[in-house]
């Protein structure tokens, strides 16, 4: 199997450090993935490796400046593999474990993480020219920048590469899920600071468990998640 190749271009390359730890470190060193982080720095042209300028119609702060990018994407972008770049903003669709199988199953993968207020969107439809292009938020809440974003992503999306997960029957145990959160789990001693594991976990009495565990996973959705019953 050829590996899955997934880059992320950034100012700040260096919080992609954190997927050569663990299972993402192994998967590397396996040859499953492929992973490499740009500096979008490389493709300025000025001394000052200038990346940003004031937002045309006025407004705070400051807008990612499109050149740097476009360079980017002519070197990174091949016209030979097909390929998804995924820009994280806070105005994208809802990022969520569908999109993460969907992506799972693509041969090259591009993060595009802006700072500031954002990239020009010029950026963005000049790289759906090229390649397939998504706008993903990880959710209602503002980061700084994007490359936070990209990483909980690329460990969501990577888990479900195969043979990045020794035990594929926890994926599958995922996806008998049916929609609910999952239920509690215990493990040694049985009685720890006088908490206990519940009785039926010690039973043996696998018809029990299941049953437990149905009515755990359905309490804890409607305290939580009363959104996910319908
Ligand atoms: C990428 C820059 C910082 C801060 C909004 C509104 C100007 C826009 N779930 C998620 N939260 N945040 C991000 C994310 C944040 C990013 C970038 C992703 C690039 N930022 C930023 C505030 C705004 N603000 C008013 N406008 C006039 C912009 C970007 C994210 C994801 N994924």
């Amino acid at each position: 199997m050829l590996p899955v190749k997934i880059e992320a271009i950034s100012i700040f390359p260096e919080f992609f450090d954190v997927l050569g730890l663990s299972l993402l470190g192994k998967a590397q060193e396996q040859d499953l993935i492929q992973f490499q982080a740009h500096d979008l720095r490389a493709w300025t042209e000025d001394k000052h490796k200038t990346v940003d300028d004031s937002p045309y119609g006025g407004g705070a702060g400051m807008v990612m400046k499109p050149e740097p990018w476009g360079r980017a994407f002519d070197e990174i972008l091949s016209a030979k593999e097909a390929s998804t770049v995924i820009f994280t903003t806070p105005a994208g669709i809802p990022f969520s474990q569908a999109l993460a199988q969907e992506l799972s199953q693509k041969q090259h993968l591009i993060f595009a993480c802006g700072r500031y207020e954002g990239i020009d969107q010029r950026v963005v439809d000049y790289a759906a020219t090229k390649a397939d292009v998504l706008e993903v938020s990880i959710g209602d809440y503002v980061l700084n920048g994007g490359e936070v974003a990209a990483v909980a992503m690329i460990e969501a999306i990577s888990r479900l590469i195969p043979g990045v997960i020794g035990n594929s029957e926890s994926l599958t145990e995922e996806s008998h899920n049916a929609g609910l959160l999952e239920y509690p789990s215990y493990t040694k001693p049985s009685s720890w600071r006088s908490l206990d594991v519940p009785e039926v976990l010690l039973s043996g009495h696998h018809a029990e468990i299941d049953k437990w565990r149905k009515e755990q996973s359905l309490a804890r959705t409607k305290k939580n998640r009363p959104d996910l019953i319908d």
